[in-house]
């Protein structure tokens, strides 16, 4: 059996994702101000292309064509990100009224062509003044969040009916500001783990207002998971893993889904640990409608106490890896989803992101990526599998829709669905796109009792 014969429930999400920085372009149109993303990626040695977001896909003059073309391949909802700096120039005071244009627009095309939206307030363009005011490590971006979170959501209001508002705390923590790979490029761990924290605050003081503001939309988070398997069954190892696990993991989702920051990474964190004040926890914890889980691989780690917290070592991949070098590795997503149901009683589960990149290579008037649909396949069978053991999956998003910025990879690595050529700015799905397509097609005919 494929996946395209698999069952899955009669409202399942099909859905594509994007992120605003990844395809907009038009950084300096409509009255945006700039982004951490712009000034970093402008940095010489930062990217590895040496590209930047500046132009991008262009989808900022271009969304309509981008949204026909979702609503050919039958997608019935879309995952994008709002750009903080469009809506709110410099991070805090007057809101843009033609940024809150772009989306609105975006939104009600979406709406006219079927496909449900699913907005993600901050996926990493964080206005720059905010970063020289401090950024994530300050506890002052809470406010600016909410306030941020309240015009969005006031303006969108219902029409868009999920909102997440952070996507992967861990990545615009730890990848931003301990290990200098991503926007703003720094490396002090102790200002990460601050990031972290503020980051769920953040989250969930916004969720009051924006419960307020779309009453009868669905309000969560997004996290990336990546489950740590030990390189043996050593003692020392076991440890690794578990310590790897608190790190990348559990911080996150024992504080939104137990309301506390797991004993042994605060204990690890030891100095760095960040300043949480009464009540903090609380605000974190707030109930979620839904939780979004980003699944791409997993890790195998190995004892280092040479390194830092959590003191250990990634091993190298088994089998042949992604062109990221990640391990394909499908069996991860269905024990990612089963733990999730399993420890911590979560609201329903969106997989929102899910997907891979390959060297893909334009031929003929298209991109024959066998690989990609071989990766797509086993993992919404891993999907399909959790659901069958008991998970609450409600949805699924390809990771993504058209190749794009690919952050500190720039555009040499190519998710996408749809093939971009940058130089025309021509959009060529790609083989897997049809075979997405069909699998939404065949489910759909599938669900309405028609002969699949
Ligand atoms: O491109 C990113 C996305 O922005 C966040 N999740 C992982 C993707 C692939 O690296």
């Amino acid at each position: 059996m494929t996946a395209t014969d698999l069952r899955f429930p009669a409202d399942f999400v099909w859905g594509t994702a994007t992120a605003s920085y990844q395809i907009e372009g038009a950084v300096a149109e409509g009255g945006r101000g700039p982004s951490i993303w712009d000034t970093f990626a402008a940095t010489p040695g930062t990217i590895d292309d040496g590209t930047t977001g500046a132009v991008a896909c262009d989808h900022y003059h271009r969304w309509e064509q981008d949204l026909d073309l979702m609503q050919r391949l039958g997608m019935g909802a879309y995952r994008f990100s709002v750009a903080w700096p469009r809506v709110i120039p410099v991070g805090t005071g007057a809101v843009n009224e033609a940024g809150l244009d772009f989306y609105d627009r975006l939104v009600d095309g979406l709406l006219e062509r079927g496909i449900a939206p699913f907005a993600t307030l901050y996926h990493w363009d964080l206005p720059q003044p905010l970063q020289d005011a401090g950024g994530w490590p300050d506890r002052g971006i809470v406010d600016a969040f909410v306030a941020y979170a309240d015009a969005v959501t006031r303006r969108l209001g219902d029409r868009v009916a999920y909102y997440a508002t952070m996507n992967e705390p861990w990545c615009a923590a730890f990848l931003g500001y301990a290990l200098g790979e991503h926007a703003p490029g720094l490396r002090e761990p102790a200002l990460a783990i601050r990031a972290a924290h503020h980051l769920l605050l953040a989250h969930g003081a916004a969720l009051e207002v924006m419960r307020a503001n779309a009453r009868t939309a669905q309000h969560g988070i997004v996290l990336n998971l990546n489950p740590a398997y030990p390189a043996s069954d050593a003692p020392e190892d076991v440890a690794a893993a578990r310590r790897f696990d608190g790190f990348f993991n559990r911080w996150f989702l024992d504080a939104l889904l137990k309301g506390r920051y797991p004993d042994d990474v605060w204990e690890g964190y030891g100095a760095n640990v960040p300043e949480v004040q009464e009540g903090d926890l609380a605000i974190v914890a707030q109930p979620l409608d839904f939780l979004g889980v980003n699944y791409y691989s997993r890790v195998i780690v190995t004892s280092d106490p040479s390194v830092p917290w959590p003191a250990v070592r990634g091993l190298p991949v088994e089998g042949t890896p992604t062109e990221m070098g990640w391990e394909v590795f499908p069996q991860g997503m269905t024990e990612v989803l089963l733990r999730l149901q399993r420890e911590y009683a979560p609201p329903p589960m969106y997989v929102t992101e899910n997907g891979a990149a390959y060297p893909d290579v334009l031929r003929d008037g298209t991109v024959d990526d066998a690989d990609r649909i071989a990766y797509l396949e086993q993992h919404v069978a891993a999907v399909h599998a959790a659901i069958e053991a008991g998970a609450d999956v409600r949805g699924y998003f390809a990771w993504s829709l058209l190749d794009n910025f690919e952050w500190a990879r720039g555009f040499a690595k190519r998710f996408g669905l749809v093939y971009v050529d940058y130089a025309t700015q021509a959009r060529i799905p790609k083989r897997s796109a049809g075979w997405y397509a069909s699998l939404i097609e065949r489910h759909r005919n599938a669900t309405r009792g028609a002969p699949a």
